[in-house]
């Protein structure tokens, strides 16, 4: 449980975290992603994601065999079926799509993974997934076969989030889905952040450190970034910085 305590461990600090997300339907060869890789150590970030909603390609294997030969940050599936179950990575974000009634993704595709996952060593993440609406339809929406939650429905996005920590979900994602228009806004997550005690993630159409900011600001403790990163992979240090910024000041206030 070592990935989950630490995330537990820096909630409760009031430390936060930054994930990139690495989509392997868009990597054709995994050498393209050394200088992400590179910025990344460099940059100290805490997590690799590794997955999609819809993953058309075999790569996923190579593609994380490439990041862990040239980096020792945690690489961490965000699997958007049972059939993105890879192994080698450390561990694994076991989504339930809580803001949805999609019983597939509720628990269908869990019954599927759970012997799979007994029989290996990724670390699982029991973790509550909400997707929240973002303007257009994003591929997780129409994959999942899921309404999103609407986006000014904040106390319906703390409810479900606290059904989820109720059930012993142990974090929570708010998503937006990848490549959204409008990222999760600042009073979502902090009224999803204030419901729950569990570490929240927040994601989708994090494109700008000020959005980054804003998120963390408002209570998100882990930050997912990826389709801004493939247009701009500067952006990581930047939106580093200010969490290194962050994380230095929690540690002189105590
Ligand atoms: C998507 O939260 C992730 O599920 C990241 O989204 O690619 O828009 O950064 P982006």
């Amino acid at each position: 449980m070592a990935i989950l305590k630490n995330l537990e461990a820096r909630y409760r600090e009031g430390k936060k975290s930054i994930a990139v997300l690495v989509d392997p339907d868009k990597v054709e060869d995994p050498s393209e992603l050394d200088p992400l890789i590179r910025l990344a150590n460099e940059n100290c970030v805490d997590f690799f994601f590794v997955g999609g909603s819809l993953v058309t390609t075999t790569n996923m294997g190579d593609v994380i065999k490439h990041i862990k030969e040239n980096v020792s940050i945690p690489v961490v599936l965000f699997p958007g079926s049972s059939l993105q179950i890879e192994p080698s990575a450390d561990a694994i974000l076991f989504l339930s799509l809580i803001s949805g009634r999609n019983p597939d993704l509720l628990i269908g595709q869990h019954v599927i993974a759970a012997p799979i996952l007994k029989s290996n060593k990724l670390e699982v993440m029991p973790t509550g997934y909400l997707l929240v609406n973002s303007g257009k339809t994003t591929s997780v929406a129409y994959v999942s076969n899921t309404t999103p939650l609407p986006e000014d429905k904040y106390s319906l996005a703390a409810c479900t989030a606290l059904a989820g920590e109720m059930l012993g979900l142990r974090l929570i994602y708010l998503d937006a889905g990848s490549g959204a228009e409008r990222e999760i806004n600042a009073k979502m997550i902090s009224t999803v952040r204030k419901t729950i005690n569990v570490p929240l993630i927040v994601g989708g159409g994090i494109n700008t450190s000020r959005k980054a900011i804003t998120a963390l600001e408002a209570g998100a403790d882990l930050i997912v970034i990826g389709n801004a990163l493939e247009k701009d992979p500067n952006l990581l240090t930047e939106i580093a910085d200010k969490i290194y910024d962050w994380n230095q000041s929690v540690k002189t206030e105590r």
